[in-house]
């Protein structure tokens, strides 16, 4: 018997021992026009919800995805001047970095995973698999994925640390890479991880498109623009810097975090309100 949860009928209602969950909407394939005017968001959307269909994606993850969706939707889905700025001091930190460390979770490596394999390569700095919603199975599936669409070995597998005041699973890390790190780049990662990563001392950098969120105000860097773009503009400025230490750390004395997040905030407000003024 099979029960589907979200559309409920009386032929495939619960039945105790007997009932088999197998996702709630088997739709075929679509098709979506060259000329659609949301052409990328909506083959986006396609990869994302095939990859939950890969065990990548944490079913949850399209709800991640979604939000951020929204929050570039609001920023003109376009890099704004406060996250080229960013961008800049990311990859500042990262190139004089001691122990770089790039997390890596479900959403990340579906969107993004040979762009943050050329960075990794960039700035000299181990990938870690990190998963909020973590099985062994899925930490094998999403290792594997990423070794394969960056030729990199990646750490996450045998997760031998904890990161202190994380009382779940999420605790997990590895000694060599996370926990050994001094500069941590951490794309689409959750509040708790990410201010544990802070209180333990980590100088933080996160690509996150919610300047409102726990992540973004916990760390130092806050690259607030799309993972697809973020990472991309980073490896960029990193070829820059490398054999330019005194440029990169003049980029980095000069960023201020808290105002390029306020400015953020503010132009998402100018952004809302310039419909009505017309
Ligand atoms: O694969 P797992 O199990 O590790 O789970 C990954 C998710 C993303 C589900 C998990 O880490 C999670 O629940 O994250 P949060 O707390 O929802 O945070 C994700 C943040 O990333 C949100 O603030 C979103 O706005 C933001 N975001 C989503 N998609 C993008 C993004 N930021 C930049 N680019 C995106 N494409």
């Amino acid at each position: 018997m099979i029960f589907n949860p979200i559309i409920p009928s009386p032929k495939s209602a619960p039945v105790a021992g007997r009932t088999l969950y197998v996702g709630a909407c088997p739709l075929p394939p679509v098709k979506i026009s060259k000329d659609h005017p949301r052409y990328r968001s909506l083959v986006t959307r396609e990869r994302m919800a095939a990859m939950v269909e890969e065990g990548i994606v944490a079913p949850t993850g399209l709800i991640a995805h979604g939000r951020g969706e929204a929050f570039d939707y609001l920023l003109g889905e376009r890099t704004v001047p406060e996250a080229e700025a960013a961008e800049a001091a990311a990859a500042a930190l990262l190139v004089l970095a001691e122990r770089p460390v790039i997390t890596v979770n479900g959403n990340t490596a579906a969107l993004a995973a040979k762009e943050v394999g050329e960075l990794a390569r960039v700035v000299g700095a181990p990938i870690e698999v990190n998963l909020f919603h973590r099985t062994d199975q899925r930490m094998e599936r999403v290792c594997a994925f990423v070794e394969k669409e960056t030729g990199l070995k990646v750490l996450g597998r045998d997760q031998d640390a904890t990161l202190a005041g994380i009382a779940s699973d999420r605790a997990r890390c590895t000694s060599q890479g996370l926990l050994a790190a001094d500069v941590v780049l951490i794309p689409l990662e959750d509040g708790d991880r990410a201010e544990a990563m802070a209180r333990a001392g980590k100088r933080v950098i996160a690509i996150d498109l919610n300047p409102l969120s726990r992540t973004a105000l916990a760390a130092e860097v806050t690259v607030v623009d799309e993972l697809t773009r973020a990472v991309p503009n980073i490896t960029a400025w990193a070829k820059r810097f490398r054999g330019r230490p005194e440029e990169a750390q003049g980029t980095l004395a000069s960023f201020d975090n808290a105002e390029g997040l306020r400015a953020v905030r503010e132009r998402i407000c100018r952004g809302l309100e310039a419909p009505l003024r017309q």
